[in-house]
């Protein structure tokens, strides 16, 4: 049966109904912007669980997901191990801010899957990572200019609202109201993948860059994968001047390889920003590298990074768990090698529908664009037919497909995900395709 092409997400009754009254209290009714269906129009499906690929919601629709909590769950929802760690960990008591084993344990299997980490801090967001090693790299070095790229997101600190990607870009705002000029004063973004104007940015800072902060691949404008030599090119642009090269794998992180995207392209920054699947779907971050740079840390130095709930042990319980299940390389050759016959397939239907579909992968991260052309950057992914990709999105979710709600998002996958829901996927996109 074809599908009736809506030009907005059509919600359930129960989700309608929950969603209203939590508009009611919490700002456009989500406690994170890149929720609130902004760019599909309508409102989002209000879950009530998930359990291994797939969510159901309020009105018991079910979803095949490949947002799956926005990464971290690689495992899928409710995996039984993870569920079994935190139960027991709860039971034992929900936060002590003291040090606990698991934490020592936590920071030893991330040191040894990215030995690029010599020390580490457990902190309870992304945001708090990369926000926390951008103050030690400044501490370290002594300067204040740090580079970004244009489209990359590092969570929501002040000076990193600088042409972000992900929500902002979204909205259309990728910068923040509320962010004073000065806060920002030494944040210079230039575009993702033009070594050109990397270079360009170091000769104006010369000896003034503490240090780049890059995605490795871009997670948060699409997915879009570093051009070849150009990691390399950050390095050593990084090395000549004495800047740190940061490498925010807060999304790449346990995502594209055992410990991170440095694996996979061989290059080493001097610090490195994880999260997402190292909690496992718990609130968590992480960000290490040099000794010599975290010495500078309190309470070994004078730079001051907490909080309260930094390491907590149900958290812990959960990335362990996650991670264990993991249990190193292999697993990502065969969820890749999974996740390509998913991409083979959307490819085939796109040439025979005659639409133009670019789609990357890395690892167990994915994406889309409606393109003639490869997407390389943000200009690239904003030039995109982004009125297409809603179309899309509408008829996937209105199939029981749930992608994220904006072009400028990756897409997962997790080992829950069967043969059968790849099927389901195809079938659907099939007739969203000749729809859209
Ligand atoms: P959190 O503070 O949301 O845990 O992490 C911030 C962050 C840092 N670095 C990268 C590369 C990230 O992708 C993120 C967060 N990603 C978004 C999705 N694009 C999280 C979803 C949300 O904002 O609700």
């Amino acid at each position: 049966m074809p599908v009736r092409y809506r030009s907005r997400s059509t919600a359930g009754p129960r989700s309608r109904a929950a969603f209203a009254r939590a508009r009611k209290l919490i700002p456009g009714g989500v406690n994170s912007p890149v929720r609130a269906f902004t760019r599909l129009g309508g409102q989002p499906p209000v879950m009530a669980r998930g359990t291994g690929a797939h969510l159901i919601d309020l009105d018991g629709r079910r979803y095949i997901d490949y947002v799956l909590s926005w990464g971290p769950l690689v495992l899928g929802h409710a995996h039984p191990a993870v569920v079994r760690a935190v139960t027991r960990a709860a039971k034992l008591g929900l936060s002590f801010g003291a040090p606990t084993v698991g934490e020592g344990e936590l920071a030893r299997v991330l040191c040894r899957a990215l030995p690029s980490i010599e020390r580490v801090r457990l902190v309870s967001s992304g945001t708090e990572a990369t926000m926390s090693a951008l103050r030690v790299a400044r501490a370290a070095t002594g300067r204040d200019v740090i580079v970004k790229f244009d489209g990359c997101y590092h969570g929501h600190a002040d000076h990193l609202l600088v042409a972000a990607g992900s929500g902002l870009a979204t909205q259309g705002t990728p910068d923040s109201s509320g962010v004073p000029a000065d806060f920002v004063r030494h944040t210079v973004s230039v575009p993702y993948n033009d070594p050109a104007a990397a270079e360009r940015v170091f000769a104006k800072h010369r000896g003034r860059i503490a240090a780049v902060i890059v995605e490795p691949v871009a997670g948060n404008m699409g997915l879009v994968l570093p051009r070849p030599g150009y990691l390399q090119t950050l390095r050593a642009l990084t090395t000549a001047q004495g800047s740190l090269l940061v490498f925010d794998e807060v999304m790449t992180g346990f995502r594209t390889a055992w410990g991170g995207y440095q694996r996979v392209c061989g290059v080493t920054p001097d610090l490195t920003c994880l999260g997402k699947v190292i909690g496992g779907g718990m609130p968590v971050g992480a960000y290490g590298g040099r000794a010599d740079v975290m010495a500078h840390l309190a309470p070994l130095g004078a730079c001051y990074q907490a909080g309260t709930l930094s390491g907590n042990p149900v958290s812990v319980a959960a990335g362990l768990a996650t991670l264990s299940a993991i249990g190193g390389r292999a697993f990502y050759a065969t969820q890749a090698t999974a996740l390509t016959t998913l991409l083979v397939g959307l490819r085939e239907l796109a040439v025979r529908h005659g639409v133009p579909m670019q789609l990357t992968q890395a690892g167990t991260m994915w994406g889309f664009f409606f393109s003639e052309r490869p997407v390389t950057d943000f200009a690239t992914a904003a030039a995109s037919d982004v009125e297409r990709w809603k179309r899309f999105a509408i008829a996937m979710l209105a199939q029981g497909v749930y992608l994220a709600p904006s072009p400028f998002e990756g897409a997962f996958w997790s080992s829950a995900h069967r043969p059968a829901d790849i099927r389901a996927t195809l079938r659907a996109a099939d007739l969203a395709l000749a729809a859209c």
